[in-house]
């Protein structure tokens, strides 16, 4: 089942990428076993109308024998990201034939209850993870070859039909992570019950992401995308503080551009390391934004000199968006990210984060000397924050407007207030209108949650940012959530920017970052 692929690549000369390679870390392996047996039953006051039941205790698969149409659900008690191993064995008579099971791997418990042929969303049905085996000799050990991310494993039974039965004498996943949990350190006594539960919960989606890379969520897409990797990174300094992994992403963002000499929003490692063809003009800037962060962590200058001309790019290459008054042009041929909102319009916000990533690029080209470079940023940087106040700042609203429509968002507020247009003041009181007006184009995802906390944090408003922490995440928590979740909007809890709820992935890079607001700011 191992794939060898057929694709031939050209060896080319990659030095960043050879680097990264030279800090590609060896996982962690942890056996977990399972906690229960469970049944899932319909239930309108449960998140997504889904609710689990203890239903048997895991000492009964091995003796309880299985057959055609039998079947179970195991909890195993967490979320996991891992290798299954089962062990099978027979009662009643010896195999006369191979066992053919169907094994479903859920994060959530809609993906033990809904049925995936029922799935029309608009990313492939086979980030689904279900499989059907057949297992030749019993009694026999089997380690499945594909990775999967789960808390519960439900296994269903095609045979045997007719001699024989199967048990279980073992269970249990490998899980693997490249975080070192060793390193975490134990909150102050002083922190409340439930900001703890929020930090275990954020630390747990951390760890579960990362892998050989910082992925953005280990069911889907299992890839590097550089606004996660920012976020992780961010909370990483302060938890697991492994800074080889964010460098070796880095490199690996740094040497697979885009022909241009755009660095792309997301990478692949394998079958070796390519760059994909997403381009996003906010997540390129964060290259910039990332490094800067990495280096204020790190101190690694030797990164900060081979990767600071890559990141001095990224801005040049976007500040060519810019129209003759010094604003980004807003048409249909850009892509920008900001949130998964149908209705947003990026121009203000974008303007915003090339204003956010201008700050600390010129920071990073004083740094490093370039005193040449440094003067270019800080002649452009007047030109767009002026042209951020006089053709997006609407005076009488007292909010930003945003494209052709003058669109007023949540999301460019934000920006704008991370990116310091305003002075400290002002921005407090934007924000202040903000929470009042609340504007009906609002966050959707928990990384845009993560802007909107660290921006009223930014402008002195604390108390304001942990009651934000405790409706969005501490609503995800009382849901049942494991591990943080890509989307969730506690009014619409089947919302799906996919299509489907089953495909969403439940443990998600840019959800992590309760733990980094937690041990920053609150602690
Ligand atoms: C999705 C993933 C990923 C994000 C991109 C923009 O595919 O959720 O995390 O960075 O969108």
């Amino acid at each position: 089942m191992h794939g060898t692929g057929s694709v031939k690549f050209v060896k080319t000369f990659h030095p960043f990428v050879d680097k990264a390679e030279s800090l590609l870390p060896r996982l962690a392996e942890h056996p977990v076993t399972p906690a229960r047996l469970v049944e899932v039953v319909a239930d309108p006051n449960a998140f997504q109308g889904w609710a689990v039941q203890e239903a048997g205790t895991v000492e009964e698969l091995q003796t309880r024998g299985f057959g055609k149409g039998d079947s179970f659900i195991l909890d195993f008690g967490d979320h996991q990201v891992g290798y299954l191993t089962l062990s099978l064995d027979t009662i009643e008579a010896r195999a006369d034939s191979p066992v053919r099971m169907k094994l479903t791997f859920g994060e959530m418990p809609c993906e033990m209850a809904e049925d995936f042929e029922g799935y029309d969303g608009w990313l492939d049905r086979s980030w689904l993870q279900d499989e059907i085996f057949n297992f030749d000799v019993l009694p026999g050990t089997y380690t499945l070859p594909r990775r999967y991310t789960f808390r519960y494993l439900k296994v269903e039974f095609i045979t045997p039909a007719r001699k024989y039965k199967v048990v279980f004498p073992d269970i249990r996943v490998t899980a693997v992570t490249s975080a070192d949990v060793s390193q975490v350190a134990a909150l102050p006594e002083s922190i409340p019950e439930e900001l703890r539960d929020m930090d275990r919960i954020a630390v747990k989606t951390l760890q579960d992401c990362m892998q050989t890379v910082f992925e953005d969520g280990p069911k889907r897409d299992r890839r590097l995308w550089i606004g996660d990797l920012r976020l992780q990174a961010l909370t990483n300094y302060c938890t697991f503080r492994n800074y080889d992994l964010v460098k070796r992403c880095l490199y690996l963002f740094a040497d697979l551009r885009l022909e241009n000499g755009a660095v792309g929003a997301c990478v692949y490692e394998k079958p070796e390391p390519a760059g994909d063809d997403i381009y996003l003009y906010d997540y390129s800037l964060f290259f910039a934004a990332t490094l800067y962060d990495y280096y204020r962590a790190s101190k690694d200058e030797e990164a900060l000199r081979e990767l600071w001309p890559v990141a001095y790019e990224q801005i040049l290459l976007s500040l060519e968006r810019l129209d003759e008054r010094g604003i980004l042009k807003d048409d249909p041929s850009w892509w920008c990210f900001t949130d998964w909102h149908d209705k947003l319009n990026k121009q203000a916000s974008a303007q915003a984060v090339l204003i956010y990533t201008m700050k600390r690029a010129l920071s990073l080209a004083e740094r490093v000397g370039d005193a040449g470079k440094a003067s270019f940023i800080r002649r452009q940087l007047k030109i767009v924050t002026a042209a951020a106040l006089e053709y997006l700042w609407d005076s009488e609203r007292g909010f930003f407007v945003s494209g052709a429509d003058g669109q007023i968002s949540w999301a460019s507020q934000v920006w704008m207030v991370l990116a310091e247009v305003l002075d400290a003041e002002r921005n407090g009181e934007l924000l202040d209108r903000l929470l009042t007006v609340n504007p009906e184009i609002r966050p959707k995802t928990p990384y845009m949650y993560h802007h909107l906390v660290e921006a009223l944090i930014l402008a002195g408003r604390k108390e304001k940012a942990l009651e934000q922490m405790k409706a969005y995440w501490g609503e995800m928590m009382r849901d049942g959530a494991d591990t943080f979740w890509e989307v969730y909007d506690p009014a619409d809890k089947n919302n799906s920017p996919y299509g489907s709820n089953l495909i969403n992935s439940y443990c998600h890079a840019w959800s992590c970052t309760p733990a980094y607001f937690i041990r920053t700011y609150f602690s």
